[in-house]
């Protein structure tokens, strides 16, 4: 199949995509001032886009793009794409789902071990020469604690594995039992928050999981609780979470993920009992090296077949 037109690239991605998308598409870039003018000009040539997380491919977007057939997002998360406008204009969308699951389950495990265990405080209790003077405080422990987890999915499950490998008592919610695991099934999210020691969250996010972990969730953890949030920030109520931290109704968290990135509030950092990071749960050079191939596989893919090889789920039935 011969395909002509332009990749829309939102924003500008990772060296090995940008490179990736430069040696075999006409490739634009979507200004940020200008739009109006820019998609005057270069709308009638864009037949696919190619973006990322914090790139947003909106029902605006797409009624404006006249040719527009495929959007091919780097990122398992793709709740910046507007899948219902896509399918309204019959237009496809690609993830990149699997390839991602290890670095983010250890991601997970090593924030929550960090957190729990007060690693950062104790990185900097070293470095200001205070080891000398008095020892650093007895912490809490994670092997042998009661781990649940809000979205037992694809990363879920590898987390899972490794928790359970260190002698946990796993439990978890979705909105549908997963037939098959050896975990406990928790009815809704307070229900699992009041019978863990640490709530691990890794649902996707958008509309139908928006501040899912409210006030009422943070105080069934309680006191003692650690939360770890790799999944999105919109999923974790974080004015409720800021309050729950610095009143003590809420042990502690760690989290990759914020409301606004890359803007973490004062209020937050101001916090010792957080570890806080820059939302990198995927972003070691293998894992990263994967979702660039894998979306641009599905670029390349649909380019000459019009078929993809990672459709988001709501299109399983249209490729
Ligand atoms: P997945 O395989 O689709 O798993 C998502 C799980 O969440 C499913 O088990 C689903 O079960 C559950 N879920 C969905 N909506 C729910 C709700 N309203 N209440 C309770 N459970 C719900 O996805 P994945 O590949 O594991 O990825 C999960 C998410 O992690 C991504 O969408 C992304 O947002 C985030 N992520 C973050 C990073 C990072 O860098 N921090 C990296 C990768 C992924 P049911 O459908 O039965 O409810
Ligand atoms: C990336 C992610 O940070 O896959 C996701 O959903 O959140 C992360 O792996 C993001 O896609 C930016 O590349």
């Amino acid at each position: 199949m011969t395909r002509t037109g332009a990749v829309l690239r939102i924003p500008r991605l990772s060296k090995r995509m940008n490179e990736g998308l430069e040696a075999s598409y006409d490739v634009l870039d979507l200004p940020d001032e200008g739009r109006d003018a820019f998609l005057a000009e270069h709308a009638d040539r864009v037949v696919a886009i190619a973006c990322t997380g914090n790139g947003l491919v909106d029902a605006d977007l797409v009624a404006a793009l006249p040719r527009l057939q495929v959007v091919v997002n780097h990122g398992v998360g793709y709740e910046n794409v507007d899948v219902d406008a896509c399918l309204a204009h019959g237009v496809l969308v690609s993830h990149t789902p699997g390839v991602l699951d290890d670095a983010v389950a250890e991601t997970t495990l090593g924030l929550l071990i960090a957190t729990r265990r007060r690693f950062v405080e104790a990185d900097s209790f070293v470095r200001a020469g205070r080891w000398s003077q008095e020892g650093f405080p007895l912490t809490g422990q994670v092997a042998g604690s009661r781990v649940g987890i809000l979205g037992l999915g694809r990363i879920g499950r590898r987390f899972a594995a490794l928790v359970d490998a260190m002698g946990c008592e796993v439990a978890y919610h979705n909105r549908r039992e997963v037939p098959g695991v050896p975990y406990r099934y928790a009815a809704s999210a307070t229900e699992l928050a009041a019978g863990v020691d640490n709530l691990v969250v890794i649902v996707p996010g958008g509309a139908s999981t928006a501040a899912l972990v409210d006030r009422e969730v943070l105080d069934a953890l309680g006191p003692d609780g650690v939360l770890v949030n790799v999944a999105r920030g919109s999923v974790v109520d974080e004015p409720a979470l800021v309050a729950a931290l610095q009143d003590g109704r809420l042990g502690a968290a760690g989290l990759d993920v914020f409301a606004t990135e890359p803007h973490v509030p004062e209020e937050l950092r101001a916090l010792p009992n957080v570890v806080l990071l820059p939302h990198v749960a995927s972003a070691t050079v293998p894992t990263r090296n994967a979702m660039a191939d894998l979306t641009l596989d599905n670029l390349a893919l649909w380019w000459s077949t019009g078929r993809l090889r990672t459709p988001v789920p709501e299109m399983a039935d249209e490729v």
